[in-house]
């Protein structure tokens, strides 16, 4: 058996979020772990599909998305998310939905120069423009978590050794 979890990713667009979040999952899984991945693939299409990018909205999506992933925690799951979440205290809020050591918050750290560099949908391109209205990093605030669990720089290291960090992490406080 396993203890159950969230690993909270949180990081700017392009920082590897989703990447590193599913390549977890999937290690995860291939060890017979009972996982779920949240990320904007089945969270901002359906259930969250009203909301957009102002303040207001990203404070509700990381809302819902904190309830959703508490579902799953109580169902056993460990759950990875794979979200912005630029606002500390809407963070905090989520943290506070859990018991000690269930949340566990993987700042994916990596420069906003990288992330412009990496530009795989050209969203900073058109932030630039203006042709997007409050683009994270651009004219919409990211604030860095101060005291993650686990931060990953990932301009630095590959995404194996990402993995291999936070599996690591997840072994010594007896996850698994
Ligand atoms: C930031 C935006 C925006 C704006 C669209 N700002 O790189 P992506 O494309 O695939 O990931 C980004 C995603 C961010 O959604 P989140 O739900 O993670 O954001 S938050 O936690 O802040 O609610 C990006 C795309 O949506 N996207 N417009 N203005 N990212």
């Amino acid at each position: 058996g396993h203890r159950s979890c969230v690993l909270w990713f949180t990081g700017l667009s392009g920082s590897g979020k989703s990447t590193i979040a599913n390549a977890v999952s999937n290690e995860l899984y291939r060890q017979g772990i009972s996982e779920y991945v949240l990320d904007g693939d089945n969270i901002r299409h359906g259930l969250n599909k009203d909301l957009g990018f102002s303040e207001h909205d990203r404070t509700e999506n990381i809302r819902r998305i904190g309830e959703v992933a508490k579902l799953f925690v109580d169902s056993g799951k460990v759950v990875t998310t794979a979200f912005i979440s630029p606002f500390h205290s809407d963070r905090e809020q989520v943290r506070s939905l859990f018991a000690k050591g269930e949340f566990i918050e993987v700042f994916v750290d990596c420069p906003i120069e990288e992330c412009e560099r990496r530009d795989p949908k050209q969203l900073y391109a058109k932030a630039r423009r203006g042709e997007i209205r409050d683009f994270t990093g651009i004219d919409s605030p990211y604030e860095a978590p101060e005291h993650p669990e686990i931060t990953v720089r990932s301009d630095l290291i590959s995404i194996e050794e990402a993995v291999v960090k936070v599996l690591d992490y997840l072994r010594e406080k007896n996850i698994f």
